[in-house]
Formats: structure tokens, sequence, C-alpha cells
């Protein structure tokens, strides 16, 4: 090849003109997907749309090449460009997160969250997490999945009407009966910052790690936005990479200096094989986009749409779990609001072009796939460029396509009035 890396390879564009002429129903649905994500309004807190440089990064050469080790000691040869990205993306997230390590493998949120229970505590050992109906996540303990057959998860609980509060007393009076090793917090369906100060004087009263799965927060703690765990001495720090930090989707695990080892090798060699070098290249991309000014403004922004939206919907008589926000994130109580479950919002919601989740509500008598709410957020409506005017118009065109759902004309001129809207607003890397 006699082409200098800086120069752009003429191929790519070939690339995609062979996929359409090789796969037509592949190359179609990926476009109609395009036209998807730029005619409607992304709604889902924990979605984004990513740069249009962590495109390119994502689909390169990287997705060729085995990469099992770290940085200098790998298991296969021809490393000299994996050591360079993976090397970049470890120290910008050590620089972003202010942390001593951070490792880039996981490949998502799940394996992150796993790497990090078998790392550091015995098959049977407690773990004391978030109930998984007041905003916890699946990996924090629920019976469905493999982490809550093979660890002990005792479960501390939210006051929603007293803005979600977590209760001091109530969580030291079940660290001393349960003796957990760990104690987790980080959320992924709470509308409230987290007291890590409380977190850590409990976990230190009974002698256990302190681990925070700020996954959907991680962009709004990048932005510095919202409180940082390691100003509060964690021991560990998972995040996804691809939601409030819009980057690929991969997950990270950032620790201590003193916890590198046992994070290391608990993600490679004891949970994965060959890290997925085109997403550690994306994530690195990522890390450098947070480190720009403008990112802290696309925090700011993501969390002063969040509470216009929260405060529109609450004055148009939605009922929202925790009674508003302090982050990107609220979940609508739709059930008791309009009497309408999560299943059936979510689908009024998307016939109209406003696409959110379904979402169970604290200690909701509903099943998850029938649950009472709607979990909404605003990272990737903010990406696009939705500042609180479009905020406000969309919170009202929430209202009224719930409160007519049975009228097809009105629910035809909200679909029309929101097109119209996202005509104005570009996505970065599509439209
Ligand atoms: N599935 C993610 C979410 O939507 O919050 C969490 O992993």
């Amino acid at each position: 090849m006699s082409t200098t890396t800086d120069e752009l390879n003429p191929l790519i564009l070939k690339n995609w003109e062979n996929l359409r002429d090789f796969d037509p129903e592949i190359y179609g649905a990926i476009r109609g997907e395009e036209v998807r994500e730029t005619e409607g309004i992304e709604l889902i807190p924990s979605e984004n749309y990513t740069y249009a440089e962590v495109l390119a990064a994502n689909g390169s050469v990287f997705t060729n090449k085995y990469a099992e080790g770290y940085p200098g000691r790998r298991y296969y040869g021809g490393q000299e460009y994996t050591d360079v990205i993976e090397s970049l993306a470890i120290q910008r997230a050590k620089d972003v997160f202010k942390c001593g390590h951070a490792n880039v493998q996981p490949l998502s949120g799940s394996p992150m969250n796993q790497a990090v229970y078998l790392g550091f505590l015995k098959p049977g050992d407690t773990i004391l997490g978030m109930d998984l109906s007041h905003g916890g996540h699946l990996t924090h303990g629920h019976p469905v999945s493999h982490m809550g057959k093979i660890f002990n998860f005792v479960r501390y609980k939210t006051y929603p009407e007293e803005e979600g509060r977590i209760d001091e007393a109530e969580l030291l009076a079940l660290a001393k009966e349960h003796k957990p090793k760990m104690i987790l917090c980080g959320y992924t369906s709470y509308p409230r910052d987290i007291d890590y100060a409380m977190f850590k004087r409990v976990a230190d009263e009974v002698g256990a790690l302190t681990m925070a799965d700020v996954a959907h927060i991680g962009g709004l703690i990048a932005g510095g936005v919202m409180r940082n765990p390691f100003d509060y001495d964690f021991d560990i720090v998972t995040t996804t990479t691809h939601k409030s930090l819009r980057g690929p989707r991969g997950g990270m695990i950032l620790c201590k200096e003193e916890h590198k080892k046992t994070v290391d090798k608990s993600v490679f060699p004891g949970l994965q094989g060959g890290p997925h070098m085109q997403t550690i290249a994306s994530i690195a991309v990522t890390l450098k986009k947070a480190q720009e000014p403008e990112f802290k403004e696309y925090a700011e922004q993501v969390m002063k749409n969040s509470k216009v939206l929260a405060q529109t919907l609450m004055d148009g008589g939605m009922k929202l779990v925790t009674n508003g926000t302090d982050n990107h994130m609220m979940v609508m109580d739709t059930t008791e609001s309009f009497q309408i479950g999560g299943t059936q919002a979510e689908e009024i919601l998307d016939r109209v072009g406003i696409t959110t989740n379904k979402q169970v509500i604290p200690d909701d008598p509903n099943p998850p796939l029938k649950p009472s709410g709607v979990r909404l957020g605003t990272p990737a409506a903010t990406s696009r460029g939705f500042k609180e005017a479009e905020m406000e118009k969309i919170g009202n065109w929430i209202l009224e396509a719930l409160k007519n759902h049975e009228d097809e004309a009105k629910l035809n001129e909200i679909k029309a009035a929101v097109m119209e809207m996202c005509k104005g607003f570009p996505v970065p890397g599509i439209s």
C-alpha cells in the first residue's frame, strides 16, 4: 500500500457501494434505520446519536485484529497500532474520570459488571444493591441474571415520594445485618443524583468495597454536571460508553490504581477473549471529544432539557416518579396519570414518532413487559441540537398524544409536527 497514514482511503465509499450491491436487504435496513433515527424524536434515556468520527472509527479495519492481552503484552503479533489506540483510550479515560486505572475492554454493560463481581468476590458473597423496581439493573442481581444466581444480592429501596431519597440509617442497618463485601449504587432508572459520601460512610462501617455503575450518567460526570464517585474515594466505577457519553457500544471499568491487577485479570483472561479493537478506537475518539469545551456545554444542555421536559409534563398533569429529575432522565407514571399502561403509552408515542421505553415504577404491581410507566431521557435529543423550546413542544406532544390516543386525526397531526421539527435538526453523521 503506497498511501500515507493521513490520506483518506478512497475505498471507503466503495465499501458502501459493495455492501449495497452485494446485500441489498441489509443495506436497505441500514438506510431505513438512518431514516427512522432522523425523522423521529429519540427519547430512550440510554440511547444517543454518536459522532461521525466514532462511526468512522467503529467501521474501521481494527475489526480484523486479535489483541488478547493488554498494551505491551499481547498473545498475537502485529500490535503496533492496537497498542496505540488502547493506550490512548486508557489514558483519556483516566484523565476524564480522574481515576487511577481504566480497563476499556468490556464488551458492554453486562460483562463489565460481571467482571467486577467475579474479580473481587467469591460465589455466594453478598452485594448490597438497589431494588430493581426502584431503578437497579438486571446485572445488579435480578434472579433471571446469572449474577443473581452466583452472588447473594440484598436490596435497599428509595422513597419515591421524597424525591427518591435513600435512607442512610436503613442502608446501614442492612449493611450491619448482611455484612456485604460490596455496596453498589448507580442505576438504570433513577432520576436523581447519588449521595456517594453516604454510601462510602456505610461501606467503611462494614469494611465493604464501593462500586458505582454510572452507565447512564457517565457522560454527565465527564461533562462535570453530576458528582464523580472518585471524588468520594470510591473503589470501582463502571460505565457504558454509548449512553450519555455518546460513544460506541462498549463498557469501561474505572478504578483506583490499587485495583488495576484485579480488574485487568478479571476482564482478560477471566471473562473475555479478544477485545473489540474497533470499539476501543471509537472509545478513544469519544473520550477526546469529552475533553473538549463543547462537551461540557452538551452535558449542561442535557440537564437543562431534562428539567424543561419534566416540568412541562408535570404541568400537564403527568405524575413523575420522584416528582422531578436531577439528571437526564424521568419516569412517567402513565397508569396513575392517565390510566394508560406503560406498554400502551410506548406504542402511542411510537405512533407519533416519539421513541421511549416502557418501564417499571417502584414496587410496580405489574410485570416488566406490561409495566405501569415509561422512561424518557434527553441525551439523544440534545445531540441533535434540541434546546428548551423544542423540549417544551415535545412534552406537550407527549401529553396531547396520550390524552387523545383514540383520535387518529390528532395523532396524525402530532406525527406531522414531529417530522417537521426534526427536519430542522440534522442527526450527527447521518443527515
Ligand atoms: N439497557 C440499558 C438501559 O436501557 O438502561 C441498561 O443496560
